[in-house]
């Protein structure tokens, strides 16, 4: 059978960011992506002035009572970028009627890059992201995500011993079952992931030649392709390494383009050869 992911993300209609980068790599994966859209912008928020915001909060619970109604099954449940207090709340009841045991829940905390909070979180908005981690068997903060989730100052640049320390403190401090950090540079040259895996509590590390700047949309190709991977039945280290290359390959061909980074990571030219590495024998 196919495996079913929910997505559960805004759309923002330009800056390939969120559902607009989640749908196509994990169907390009062969995985089936279910979206719950949580609001419909122009833009994303980062370096766009005067976006429009629809707020779709009121559909949430009702989009997940009608799946809950035909008898469905999900492998995964896949939560990113969420506006606001309440709609984290919401994702918690839909985790709770959807996810069975076999279900993997996913979290993606969004909501800060670069030691700052995205507009519009309020300096609270952590301390509930943490309550949705709580639930997860899997959470993929960047640094600055892991830092708020934590409670503890933003070190961009931490070594090994503080990568593994801050992977141990997220699993022992939010619940979830494993980790994995993004943006971490443990070369001068090189930027990648960092795993914590549950199954086995060893962390490892894959890294990619680094090219300088801030590219927006990043961290949702990252989660979804690691989700793309693992629902492909790779390990959680493999699928870490799969998704820091695709990362690494859109912004290489993003840079060679001399393209704007607000509007986000060149990637579709690379998504059927990322498909084409998993054999989809469903
Ligand atoms: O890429 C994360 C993201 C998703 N959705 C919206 C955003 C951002 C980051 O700024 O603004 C609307």
């Amino acid at each position: 059978m196919t495996p079913r992911v929910i997505a559960i993300h805004d759309i923002s209609g330009i800056g390939r960011c969120s559902l607009t980068v989640a749908l196509p790599v994990l169907s390009a994966a062969g995985i089936e992506c279910a979206v719950l859209p949580t609001a419909v912008l122009s833009t994303h928020t980062g370096e766009f002035e005067g976006y429009t915001f629809r707020d779709l909060t009121e559909d949430i619970l009702p989009v997940a009572q009608h799946w809950k109604s035909l008898d469905l099954k999900f492998d995964a449940i896949y939560t990113g970028y969420l506006g606001s207090y309440e709609q984290v709340e919401l994702v918690k009841q839909v985790i709770a009627l959807l996810a069975d045991e076999d279900t993997l829940v996913v979290v993606d905390p969004v909501m800060a890059d670069e030691g700052k909070l995205y507009p519009g979180f309020s300096e609270d908005y952590p301390a509930q992201m943490r309550t949705l981690c709580a639930l997860a068997d899997l959470v993929v903060p960047n640094l600055t995500e892991a830092a708020l989730l934590l409670g503890c100052d933003y070190n961009p640049k931490p070594d090994t011993d503080q990568v593994k320390d801050i992977l141990k403190q997220l699993c022992e401090k939010t619940g979830s079952q494993s980790a994995v950090l993004t943006g971490v540079s443990l070369s001068p040259n090189t930027l990648g992931a960092a795993t914590r895996n549950a199954a086995k509590p060893a962390s490892s590390y894959a890294g990619a030649a680094k090219i300088e700047g801030m590219y927006h949309g990043s961290g949702d190709i990252f989660c979804s392709a690691l989700l793309a991977a693992i629902m492909n039945g790779y390990t959680l280290e493999d699928s870490t390494k799969c998704a820091v290359d695709f990362v690494a390959e859109c912004i290489q061909r993003t840079y060679d383009a001399g393209a704007e980074t607000r509007y986000g990571l060149h990637f579709e030219a690379g998504l059927a050869n990322f498909g084409s590495q998993f054999n989809k024998v469903y």
